[in-house]
């Protein structure tokens, strides 16, 4: 089988509300959608890129020239098996280097070809053998706030709309004094901080002062390339740690595991390569005994709903950074938005493909680049 064409979108959205973390401010965001067509059907796939290279190196600009120069080519003259179009393309590149976010952008655009194709779900295709689950439970991250009045605001909001976990982003200065108050005004709620990689190992007295307030975790506080840093802070802290920037393979999760740098695993396909990659990293958790959750790259519909149909395997057992569309955006690019149900849980669509129509007239609109790769 031939894939006809890889349409690239960059689109530009704007959030409701600035989403403030260690490493910086966002306002809006720059996303890159891939559309892939084979057999009259077609798929779609979002990057996590964004455009400043804060969270990760990878930017939309190379992003989109890594598609367009480097994976497009050579899937465009692949001679494709009839079933498996997802893990077929992460053998196709395992032995390209990185670039990670831009391979999982066409990498989810051929899982959701591949679902069009079949007349299944995404969901069903990711969980493969597995049980999944109509149900997930779901989870908020709220962004560093200055005023603590605004936070306990979107704290109290979070709780009444049904959220089943609440995730603070903290930085040095901003940490142990708000979670403070959040436990005094808030009692024992389900309660987390992340890092994003803000804290130096000389800084640990702080994170382990941490220890008293019960977290349910506290998330990749130092540098991406630190695992042996974050093992020496789990053996001095009973809070789990939970590792995001620092899991890029299936390799860095086991070499984490092995070190016991971590008790817990956020995963997110774009920053592992891809669903395949990811959905390895949840077995092998599982295997392990170590639990995972669905972490999330303030997504548009597009990637939420992949998000959503991998977060039913069974061993993303904790609530993921799964929000409403309207948590993040005035107006999303799928129809029906995802909307969370007031016990704080989403319906995982098990209809064909992603389950939710994609809104070509919403992306004209928000687009600032487009291309349609074919082949030559
Ligand atoms: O560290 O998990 C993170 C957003 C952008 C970059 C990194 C992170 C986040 C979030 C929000 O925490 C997750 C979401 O709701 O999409
Ligand atoms: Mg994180």
């Amino acid at each position: 089988m031939r894939i006809d064409a890889l349409d690239l979108y960059l689109i530009k959205m704007s959030m409701v509300g600035e989403f403030v973390t260690s490493f910086g401010a966002v306002q809006e965001r720059e996303i890159v959608l891939v559309r892939a067509h084979a057999g009259g059907a077609s798929g779609w796939g979002e990057s996590g890129v964004d455009g400043v290279p804060l969270y990760s190196y990878e930017d939309a600009a190379t992003c989109w020239h890594i598609i367009e120069d480097f994976l497009a080519p050579v899937i465009l003259a692949h001679d494709w098996p009839s079933g498996g179009l997802g893990p077929a393309m992460a053998d196709l590149f395992s032995s390209w280097r990185w670039h990670p976010m831009a391979r999982a952008a066409v990498e989810e655009a051929l899982w959701d070809l591949e679902a069009n194709l079949q007349g299944v779900s995404v969901r069903q295709l990711y969980a493969g053998e597995r049980e999944s689950r109509e149900r997930i439970p779901v989870g908020i991250s709220l962004g560093i706030q200055d005023d603590f009045d605004l936070l306990a605001a979107q704290i109290s909001e979070a709780l009444d709309q049904g959220y089943q976990r609440i995730k603070l982003k903290i930085e040095p200065g901003k940490d142990i004094g708000v979670i403070e108050k959040v436990r005094h005004q808030f009692g024992e709620i389900p309660l987390m901080v992340d890092g994003n990689c803000g804290y130096t190992r000389e800084q640990g007295p702080i994170l382990k002062g941490l220890d008293p307030f019960n977290l349910l975790m506290i998330e990749q506080p130092l540098a991406q390339d630190d695992i042996p840093g974050h093992a020496d802070l789990q053996a001095e802290m009973k809070t789990p740690i939970c590792l995001d920037e620092s899991i890029h393979s299936l390799r860095h999760a086991r070499l984490a595991l092995d070190y016991d740098a971590c008790r817990l695993i956020n995963i997110k396909a774009s920053r592992v390569g891809g669903r395949t990659e990811g959905i390895a990293i949840h077995d092998l958790c599982a295997d392990r005994g170590v639990p995972v959750w669905c972490g999330g790259m303030l997504e548009s519909g597009i990637g939420r709903l992949h998000n959503i149909a991998m977060a039913s395997l069974p061993n993303f057992q904790m609530p993921g950074d799964l929000s409403a569309s309207r948590r993040y955006w005035h107006e999303d690019i799928i129809d029906p938005e995802v909307t969370v149900e007031s016990d704080g849980h989403f319906e995982v669509p098990d209809t064909v493909g992603l389950g939710h129509r994609v809104r070509e007239d919403a992306i004209q609109r928000l687009v600032v680049r487009s291309t349609s790769l074919t082949r030559e």
